[in-house]
């Protein structure tokens, strides 16, 4: 399957260990076929047994959390920490809450987050946790109670220079709160243990937004390799959660109209621009369903079934929903009515047969693991401004984070040139993330 008897060694004992983890083997193999040019180049890495090691994580803790509905009836939930990479900085990365949670799940976005975050150019190893519970209905004191008893558990597993959670599906401030409630309260301690956390205890301006205004920060730097700009171009964005309401706030602002939004029941058109405000006020404020939206825009159009979404011709697409939400015939829709870039928000919402149809059709491709880093990235920020104790203006965590999409824009174009496969924004990222990390592995030795 590959070329190098190397990668085909590893992925092959891999996926004979892991049959039942698509997920997982998807995100090693798109890695691995990235890799191919950098172990040809490079014998030190297998002379290493980097690429063995680099897949099997760190260590995975697995827990059972108990808690009571407010019906008194006991409800037992599974939940997993997969803290996957240390070389470079203590594991990072969130905590997502979704009923299709599995340890396929986990793995694959503890294994996505080493990479992304060696791109942030910050010190930050890769983790990934959650659990399988379902956050969809429960009053606030079941999801307080869920948390703390989730928490009683993580927090003999985490610590500000160990492991730093966050949020991600299901896991937005409200969860954050709690779950820092009950860290405190265990270990007596008020550290940066989390990132993601209120403005009143700790949490950096511009956490919430960062990563869908990371994500056009990232578009608009490969707009402007195509001598264009978001100005006049119509925005599909799947999802209506943390990462797809700022990433239309900035697509708005940078000139760009954001047509059609989602959640996993349906979506809506707006021909006239979606309001991101409407949308905030919908998702964040009453929790309702995207179909409220009409209640707000009559004019705009309501249609059932997340996936349609796709057939909505557009310039530019942000999948911002969840893992392989856009396959390959979705791809030729979008190709075949002119789209023209497409971002990643989400941790890989396009299958490979997504991802191969957009290359092959000269769509400029952004892949999530640099293009959604902006929220990681100032998590990082927020983890300095805690160990200093200070606190930066929104502006100016802003501006980092610009900056450091920037970059990273920069290192994956930088790296795909270097090995001779000029725009090729996946194969630069997997590359670039991988350098540092094996680089790191390599200078701390094995322990024998
Ligand atoms: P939220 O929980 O805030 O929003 C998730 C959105 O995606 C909702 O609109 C939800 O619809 C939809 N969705 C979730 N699961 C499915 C599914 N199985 N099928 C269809 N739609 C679905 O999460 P975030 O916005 O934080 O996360 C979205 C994506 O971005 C995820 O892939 C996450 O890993 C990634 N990400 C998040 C970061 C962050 O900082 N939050 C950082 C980097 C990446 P519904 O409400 O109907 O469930
Ligand atoms: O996928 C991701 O990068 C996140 N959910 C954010 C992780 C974090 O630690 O901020």
């Amino acid at each position: 399957m590959f070329k190098s008897e190397y990668l085909n060694r590893v992925y092959e004992g891999l996926a004979a260990r892991n049959a039942h983890e698509p997920e997982f083997l998807q995100a090693v193999r798109e890695v691995f076929e990235s890799l191919e040019p950098v172990i040809a180049a490079r014998p030190e890495i297998e002379k290493n047994g980097i690429l063995e090691r680099i897949v099997e994580p760190e260590r995975i803790v697995s827990f059972r959390v108990s808690w009571v509905d407010d019906a008194g009836k006991v409800q037992v939930n599974r939940a997993w920490r997969i803290q996957f990479n240390s070389a470079i900085g203590p594991y990072k990365g969130g905590l997502r809450l979704h009923p299709s949670v599995n340890q396929s799940i986990i793995k694959f976005l503890g294994f996505e987050q080493i990479f992304k975050n060696s791109l942030t150019g910050l010190p930050m190893g890769g983790g990934k946790g959650g659990s399988d519970f379902d956050p969809k209905g429960k009053s606030d004191n079941e999801i307080m109670r869920f948390c703390q008893s989730f928490m009683t558990e993580l927090a003999r597993h985490i610590g500000p220079d160990t492991d730093v959670p966050a949020g991600d599906i299901g896991t937005g401030a409200r969860e954050i709160g709690y779950l820092f409630g009950q860290y405190k309260r265990l270990r007596n301690e008020f550290t940066g243990v989390l990132t993601g956390k209120g403005l009143s205890y700790g949490g950096s301006l511009a956490r919430t937004e960062a990563t869908g205004y990371g994500v056009c920060y990232y578009m608009q730097e490969m707009l402007h390799d195509m001598d264009t700009s978001f100005a006049g171009k119509q925005v599909v964005i799947s999802g209506s959660g943390n990462v797809a309401i700022y990433a239309c706030q900035k697509a708005t602002q940078l000139g760009g109209k954001v047509i059609a939004m989602s959640d996993s029941n349906g979506y809506i058109v707006d021909e006239n621009g979606i309001d991101y405000q409407v949308i905030k006020e919908i998702k964040e404020v009453k929790r309702a369903r995207i179909k409220t939206y009409l209640d707000y825009v009559p004019s705009a159009k309501y249609v059932e079934g997340c996936r349609g979404i796709w057939s909505t011709p557009c310039d530019i697409a942000l999948p911002c929903a969840t893992q392989n939400e856009l396959n390959g015939e979705e791809a030729k829709t979008l190709i075949a009515n002119g789209v023209k870039a497409v971002a990643e928000g989400a941790n890989m919402p396009s299958t490979p047969e997504a991802v191969a149809a957009f290359q092959s059709a000269g769509v400029m491709f952004g892949p999530a693991k640099a293009a959604n880093a902006g929220g990681v990235a100032t998590s990082g920020l927020e983890m300095s401004q805690n160990s200093q104790r200070l606190s930066w203006s929104f502006d100016e965590v802003d501006e980092k984070l610009h900056g450091i999409m920037v970059n990273i824009y920069k290192s994956c174009k930088e790296a795909a040139a270097r090995y001779n496969m000029e725009g090729n924004l996946v194969a630069g990222a997997n590359i670039a993330g991988f350098e540092k990390v094996c680089e790191a592995m390599i200078w701390q030795g094995v322990a024998y």
